[in-house]
């Protein structure tokens, strides 16, 4: 045949490829084929793992073809864009929820049954992609399947760990980190794109040029540069044809080896310029407060931002040329946290050095584009980088952080003329003996929207942390209260409830969670109920048998399963929750148990590996655990269980059984939370403080189904300068029982003194958690817990009306709004009808 008509043929095949078969008959074809021709294996090599490849190549070949008509569609409809900016996107396992948005999941139930396995048992060969910390990792996540989902242009932009959040293992009630190697066996989910390698540079020193009309020009020189290959991974929205973007990027070094070292017989030296390079994406920072100053963390979070922004910046000019007058109109940065903030600078110097804009310019360019998320209110938590380490590393972005300052402080001094004292408060420059960059400020500065991610973390921001801020530009801050995808933390997790849901309103919900009001007149219902119950119920013995075998406890499905699962943090007050589990104990063993309700206490989260203080509490707890576990009084009535690992995967099996979700956090320190609302969805009630989203959850579901205690955020800072927790522990007998039996050593016999440090926490007058401060309320609301529960259809109503309220934690919502009040995109269907 002639090669002509073969080309011809070959690029219309690329544009119009004959659609794949959706069916279960077509899936089936191509999993055989796959598993038999592409992999080799036959009927009797059946294996889960190989099981497992070719349906992800089944799976693929369908998001691949939806993925290419998403991005056309987003080119001829010429759509504004935005891009979320994350050095953490948590996203868990792709498989099932990859099955799920595609509309695949029963076919691929059934053609993994034609091989005689289970999807299941497939399923959980996937390794997590563990590469975030938590609550701000998993947010990422989810947000990027509601803007799939809502069919917005939307790209991730992240970093490539060869190793995620590490594996957590309790040897001798403490915990130990393992490499989470998450890339060993490959990762099928992800398509390297060498074609659009960006170089970022490092170090060296700024040159001035003589440029005509006298102007100088600099010249950044000497520098040590890492390549950065971006590796996509494709982001399905639920069943509407729209695949989208997260790209992530790995280091990768300039050349292989210095030839000359080499040469010189210098083997190691040879690589080590290698090493430094590809050291930036080699593993995730298990933080999840800032630990300042680490070098290499501010290498990963320029290496970000640098090669994010040389890529939108070269596909721009790749399309309209060096013409950047509608560049703002059309693109959107998403800065979660201050972690990718050098994009402020980092835009500037493109721009400028680059692209020969002038400053105003470009100005005007960055500060209409970027917009910054705060996930915390910790001052301790806030990035702030030594200004010295930054001169040495990005010498060129510090000067244009510099001249970003003074013309900011000028503004400053005009708005508070002769306020020398205010323009040293609100400076991007920390003043002394070591000068800082302040991230935070440099992100205020730069973008023209900040906001929190609950209603009261955002009013704290402006009335605390920000205020200065607000009283000069109140219109940049706004809220934007987190949410969940429902696609993961209902249909995929909770399969069962999702089901009686969808008999009982309809399938709508799923993509308009607003729908699962229609649930709340069956909480009346005594059949519904009992169904409800029973759903329930099976989920409760799943989560049990997961228990049993992660942590060696057998969990009473009578009992109350009551959860606390999230990073250990002293201002989570999992120390509180083992308080109250101590203090029923002591019940138990003073005989004070009529009426007790049994209750299983889940306690399961990672310690930032150099926090002695949340080490030191999963001890505890394991110890607790330990002594209450095998005490024979306690049978069928109390138990405590540490799950190791805590991760994506786990809450999938965790927010469906649990009945009751604890929110526990001293109040003004919990930025959001989101497990709350995953709990919430899945039917959990919620005891809580009046922090983050458990006050808008609270209001939500309406006060009596809610379990609320402690004090509230202003009580707490009202009460610190006369807390006294020795008078408290000594006017609360049960809190002195309970510290009694702390004190002598009741849950470390044989090992003294090591839970001192906790002790001394608690009756520490400057505990900033102020423990002892929400004891008696807390133990009060559990009782008040414990007495709902015994009433089985009482409990089960409210169940019903949390799940029914909880439609404003879909990140739908959420996205909606950003979308609506930040980035003002319109949604494209790559479905031509
Ligand atoms: C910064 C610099 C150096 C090393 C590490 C870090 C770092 C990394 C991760 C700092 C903070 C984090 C993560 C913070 C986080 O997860 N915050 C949580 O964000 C959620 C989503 O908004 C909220 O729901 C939680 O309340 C908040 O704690």
């Amino acid at each position: 045949m002639d090669i002509k008509i073969l080309q011809k043929n070959f690029d219309a095949s690329l544009t119009d490829l004959p659609p794949l078969g959706m069916d279960v008959h077509s899936l089936v074809e191509d999993f055989r084929h796959y598993y038999s021709h592409t992999l080799g294996r036959d009927r009797n090599s059946r294996s889960a793992y190989y099981g497992y490849q070719a349906l992800v190549m089944s799976v693929r070949d369908r998001l691949m073809e939806r993925w290419q008509k998403t991005r056309y569609a987003y080119d001829a409809a010429d759509a504004s864009h935005a891009y979320y900016l994350s050095l953490e996107f948590l996203m868990g396992r792709t498989l099932g929820n990859a099955a799920l948005n595609l509309g695949l999941d029963e076919a691929t139930d059934l053609a993994v049954r034609c091989l005689g396995m289970e999807l299941e048992e497939l399923a959980e060969t996937e390794n997590d992609a563990g590469l975030g910390n938590g609550g701000l990792g998993r947010l990422a996540a989810c947000f990027l399947d509601s803007c799939a989902t809502l069919q917005l242009p939307v790209t991730g932009y992240g970093m490539r760990y060869e190793y995620g959040m590490f594996r957590q293992i309790i040897a001798a009630g403490e915990q130990v980190e393992e490499p989470d190697h998450w890339l060993r066996k490959g990762n099928p989910w992800e398509l390297e794109r060498p074609e659009y390698t960006q170089r970022v540079r490092f170090g060296g020193r700024i040159e001035w040029q003589h440029a005509d009309r006298g102007k100088q020009r600099p010249r950044w020189v000497e520098t040590q540069d890492v390549l950065a290959v971006p590796y996509d991974v494709p982001v399905p929205g639920y069943r509407n044809g729209t695949v989208n973007t997260l790209r992530l990027w790995q280091a990768s070094a300039t050349d292989e080896f210095n030839l000359g070292e080499f040469n010189a017989g210098l083997y190691p030296e040879s690589v080590a310029a290698k090493n430094t390079a590809e050291q930036i994406t080699l593993v995730l920072y298990p933080n999840d407060t800032s630990e300042n100053g680490k070098e290499l963390r501010l290498r990963q979070q320029y290496f970000l931002a640098s090669a994010s922004l040389q890529d939108i910046v070269a596909r721009w000019v790749g399309i309209h040329g060096h013409d950047f007058s509608r560049f703002a109109a059309k693109n959107r940065f998403q800065l979660n946290d201050t972690h990718p903030s050098c994009a402020v600078p980092e835009l500037m110097r493109l721009l400028m050095d680059e692209h020969d804009m002038r400053w105003d310019e470009a100005w005007e360019i960055t500060s209409t584009t970027m917009a910054y998320t705060n996930h915390t209110l910790l001052p301790e938590a806030l990035e702030r980088w030594p200004v010295t380490t930054f001169a040495r590393l990005l010498p060129r972005l510090l000067d244009i952080i510099y001249e970003i300052n003074a013309r900011f402080l000028a503004e400053v001094a005009q708005r508070w003329p002769g306020d020398t004292a205010q323009q040293r408060r609100m400076s991007i420059i920390e003043e002394g003996a070591i000068p800082h960059v302040r991230m935070a400020y440099l992100a205020i500065v730069g973008s023209f929207s900040v906001n929190g991610v609950a209603a009261l973390h955002s009013q704290l921001l402006t009335e605390g942390l920000f205020s200065n801020f607000f009283a000069l530009w109140p219109e940049k801050f706004n809220n934007k209260t987190n949410g969940v995808t429902p696609r993961r933390w209902l249909a995929l997790c909770n399969p069962q409830l999702s089901n009686l849901i969808t008999e009982t309103i309809g399938e709508g919900w799923v993509a308009d969670l607003s729908r699962l009001a229609d649930l709340a007149p069956y909480a009346e219902d005594p059949a519904f109920r009992s169904r409800w119950r029973a759903v329930k119920q099976a989920n409760k013995l799943l989560m049990a048998q997961m228990i049993v075998v992660d942590c060696g406890v057998a969990f009473n499905l009578e009992a109350i399963f009551d959860v606390q699962v999230k990073r250990i943090h002293e201002y989570k007050r999992q120390l509180l929750n083992v308080l109250h589990v101590i203090h029923l104990y002591d019940r138990l063993k003073r005989g004070d148990d009529v009426n007790f309700t049994p209750r299983c206490v889940l306690i399961g989260g990672k310690a930032a590996p150099g926090y002695f203080m949340a080490k030191r509490i999963i001890k505890l707890i394991n110890n607790v655990a330990a002594v209450v576990n095998n005490d024979p009084v306690t049978a069928g009535r109390l138990r405590l269980a540490f799950l190791p690992n805590y991760r994506v995967t786990a809450m999938e099996a965790i927010a469906p059984g649990t009945d009751l979700s604890e929110q526990i956090s001293t109040a003004g320190k919990e930025a959001s939370g989101t497990g709350n609302m995953k709990f919430m969805m899945n039917g959990a009630l919620t005891i809580g403080t009046l922090d983050g989203a458990n006050i808008e959850i609270r209001e939500e579901v309406g006060e009596e189904n809610f379990f609320l205690f402690g004090l509230s955020a202003a009580e707490v800072e009202e009460m610190r300068s006369r807390y006294d927790p020795v008078a408290i522990i000594a006017a609360d007998e049960d809190l002195r029982r309970v510290m009694q039996l702390l004190e002598n050593a009741q849950f470390n016999q044989f090992e003294p003194g090591i839970f001192d440090p906790i002790l001394n926490a608690i009756t520490n007058a400057d505990d900033p958690w102020m423990t002892a401060a929400d004891f008696r309320s807390y133990v009060d609301a559990q009782q008040r817990v414990a007495e709902a529960y015994r009433n089985e259809e009482h409990w089960t109503r409210m169940s019903i009306l949390n799940t029914a309220a909880s439609s404003r934690f879909s990140s739908d919502r959420t996205i909606a709004e950003y979308n609506s009040d930040i980035w003002g995109l319109e949604a494209v269907s790559p479905v031509t009808v």
